[in-house]
């Protein structure tokens, strides 16, 4: 049985949509992620994954490694 988390999160470190438009692609492509969006104009990014398959601090490394911080809110 899956089990889906909810996270919204403040992401530092974006200064256009194509940075926005690439952690989301990332995100989506990462293991265990069903779902994520970003947000450049909020700098705000929202996270569904599935906590038997990965972890909010994969999550978060997958973003730093981009060269971007979040932040679970
Ligand atoms: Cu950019």
């Amino acid at each position: 049985m899956p089990k889906i988390k909810k996270v919204n999160l403040d992401i530092e470190g974006m200064h256009c949509n194509s940075c926005s438009s690439g952690i989301q692609l990332v995100l989506q492509s990462t293991d265990g992620v069903i779902n994520a969006s970003a947000s450049y104009d909020t700098k705000k990014g929202e996270v569904e994954f599935d906590e038997e398959k990965t972890t909010l601090d994969n999550v978060l490394k997958a973003i730093e490694q981009l060269g971007y911080k979040a932040t679970p809110m």
